[in-house]
């Protein structure tokens, strides 16, 4: 037999007998896949020469011939106009009139995402940076080499206003979800552009809210959208030690000059993207008489990266990261030997100071995890009406309908919640925010980190499983997905660094932050029943409260657990937050998608305590076994 195929379908069986040799040949036919089998008969004299003989019997297997059958890739889609959930939200949060204005730009850029912006990202991916250490001569040059799709992606970056529609205050208060719905719809297929993005972003944001001449000078740059005069940023904080105790961790060093720069002296271990025009960065300020660190902590530093002349600041290239994704983007380590840099932040408050470029580059982990799942579910859904199994098209099976079904849900919550938070800082940044929008926005800001990088890992892994093996091949464009996806949950701070940055929101509000997120969530299911009576969103709603009621009982009740229940708290209040957004959207929207959509979401588990593994001997779990004398070690 030359080929098998045993399938649940036959669709139609065709008989050839062929006189000259020792089979008859069968060809069955499964949907638009032609099968050809051969079997033994009895031998008759062969009058055909044997590619004549091919062609009377159709083999499909020779040199030249792979068989007839190839698989139709995924078409991509408009990442705009396509994303129902996006575009349906955006037409309930927008004034009509900043709709009209910008509904065409965002149209426009959704196929261009596509059609332009995709194969630069994908030429990122197979033309990787890397490092010239030395010239020929022996000179050494740490000359950082980036393809041109890199180069163009920066002038795209720029001419799109992906960081300059933030700030040009056109839209007021709309002027942050512009920029971030552009972001999602870039992120996915920028080859990880979106990541210097993301630092130069926050350090816009800094450069807006220090007074500071070099800062001033940096800001007029960071949200230029002329090619030519745009920078980007980085964001050096983190060091060998590690990068969630920043200020147990930083060991670089200031040395003030007479004329109040200083020149910086350290080892920053991750710099994401070290082409970098300028950066923020942290460092203990040191003098003459007084070498060792002051007690009173980190202070805040800009410094630009190249001199006139061209030449790096004091700034050597050690190598860049050997990683696991996000391989298009020049991560590298980076001596500081006397780089000179300014001071912007008081002396001891680095800390404080750089965390109001978290909060933005957070907000851009959350947007780069619903770009990706997007993208992966449009990608998945377009495939499903291409490829066909047992008889029929993918799509039409009932089980990848629900599948496909479940991973929409949780995307669309993610959507919800990361678009919340947009819609927050726009207004804060417009000075319309109420105190509790603010209250909420700060509590919230870690938890959609936190929730949207977990949801992305998961939803992203099952949507390579609709394409079967496919998923797993490199060439196809879609692995990478997943291996750029899982620096979402580590950078910019991992799980438990952010269910804990929630708790000291809550810590340092003295629980107002908590408060006004109940009466926040209180007030939405109240106005969405109001808004949709008859639609049973009454029970959904009811859900809703009951878990946030009994979270807050815990809370209240345990307030020793908190630090174990960090994790459940977070992931608590995730689940219960985006369920009043999606009733909020359905009670509004009241389409059969949406209504179902925002049940669904409720219906499953919003609350995540377990209260009796926070008290339990955890440590000894996870140490069983573990005997350090059969420790042979370090791995590397
Ligand atoms: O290491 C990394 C690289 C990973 C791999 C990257 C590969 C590159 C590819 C990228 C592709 C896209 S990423 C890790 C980056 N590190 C972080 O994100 C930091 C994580 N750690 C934290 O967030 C910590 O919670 C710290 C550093 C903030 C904790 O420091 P402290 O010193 O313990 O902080 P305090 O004392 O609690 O807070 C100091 C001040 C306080 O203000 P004041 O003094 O006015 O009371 C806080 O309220 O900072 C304020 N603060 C904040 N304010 C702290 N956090 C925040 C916040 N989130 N928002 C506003």
């Amino acid at each position: 037999m030359l080929s098998h195929h045993r399938g649940p379908i036959k669709l139609a069986t065709r008989l050839l007998s062929v006189s000259n040799n020792a089979r008859w040949v069968s060809t069955t036919t499964y949907g638009s896949q032609h099968v050809v089998s051969q079997h033994k008969k009895d031998v008759k004299p062969n009058t055909l020469s044997v590619e004549e003989l091919k062609d009377k019997l159709r083999v499909q297997f020779s040199r030249a011939k792979l068989g007839r059958f190839t698989q139709t890739p995924p078409h991509q889609e408009n990442l705009f106009t396509n994303n129902a959930f996006l575009t349906s939200y955006l037409t309930r949060i927008l004034p009509g009139d900043v709709k009209n204005a910008i509904w065409g730009d965002l149209t426009r850029f959704g196929q261009r995402a596509v059609t332009d912006i995709y194969p630069l990202g994908k030429e990122c991916e197979v033309s990787q940076p890397y490092v010239r250490t030395f010239n020929a001569w022996g000179n050494r040059t740490d000359e950082l080499v980036t393809c041109s799709a890199w180069k163009q992606l920066k002038a795209v970056s720029a001419e799109e206003g992906l960081i300059a529609t933030a700030y040009e205050g056109n839209y007021g208060e709309y002027d942050r979800l512009y920029q971030m719905v552009k972001l999602a719809i870039f992120s996915p297929v920028s080859g990880l552009y979106s990541c210097p993005l993301a630092m130069t972003d926050g350090a816009a944001k800094s450069a807006k809210m220090i007074k500071s001449p070099h800062l001033q000078r940096a800001y007029m740059h960071l949200t230029s959208r002329d090619p030519k005069m745009f920078w980007t940023s980085g964001q050096w904080m983190t060091e060998k030690r590690g990068g969630s105790d920043v200020s147990g961790a930083t060991e670089t060093v200031a040395l003030q000059q007479n004329d109040g720069s200083h020149l910086l002296f350290g080892y920053k271990w991750f710099s994401s993207a070290t082409d970098s025009d300028m950066t923020l960065t942290l460092a203990n300020i040191i003098s003459e008489t007084q070498p060792e660190p002051k007690p009173r902590g980190l202070t805040m530093f800009y410094l630009e990266t190249r001199k006139e002349d061209g030449k790096l600041n004091g700034i050597e290239i050690v190598r860049l990261k050997d990683k696991l994704g996000t391989r298009q983007l020049p991560t590298a380590e980076l001596l500081l030997d006397g780089a000179v840099a300014h001071q912007v932040s008081e002396e001891g408050r680095g800390i404080a100071s750089i965390s109001n470029m978290l909060t933005i580059t957070r907000l851009h982990n959350s947007i780069a995890a619903c770009g990706a799942m997007r993208r992966i579910l449009q990608l998945a859904r377009d495939y499903s009406q291409r490829r066909s199994a047992f008889g029929q098209i993918v799509d039409s099976h009932v089980l990848h309908q629900l599948t496909t079904s479940r991973l929409e849900v949780i995307v669309r919550g993610c959507e919800a919640l990361t678009l919340h938070c947009t819609r927050l800082l726009g207004r804060e940044e417009a000075g319309t925010a109420t105190v509790q929008e603010r209250l909420v926005l700060r509590a919230l800001t870690p938890i959609t980190k936190m929730f949207t990088a977990k949801m992305a890992m998961s939803v992203i892994s099952e949507g390579l499983e609709c394409f079967g093996g496919q998923g797993y091949i490199e060439d196809t464009g879609l692995p990478v997905l997943l291996r750029d996806a899982q620096v979402l949950p580590i950078w910019e701070g991992t799980s438990n660094i952010m269910s804990l940055d929630f708790l000291r929101a809550v810590m340092k509000t003295n629980g107002e932050a908590l408060t006004s997120l109940y009466e926040d969530i209180k007030a939405r299911l109240e106005d969405s029943k109001a808004k949709a009576p008859g639609n049973e969103l009454d029970k959904s709603a009811a859900l809703v409260m009951q878990a946030m009621n009994e979270l807050v009982g815990f809370l209240q009740k345990h307030p020793e657990l908190i630090q174990s229940a960090a994790r459940d708290i977070a992931t608590s209040i995730a689940h219960i937050y985006i369920g009043s957004l999606l009733l909020e959207h359905a009670a509004w929207e009241k389409t059969s998608v949406s209504l179902e959509v925002g049940k669904r979401w409720c219906e499953q588990q919003l609350l995540h305590l377990t209260l009796k593994q926070y008290v339990v001997d955890n440590h000894s779990v996870v140490m069983d076994g573990y005997n350090p004398e059969e420790v042979y070690g370090p791995m590397f």
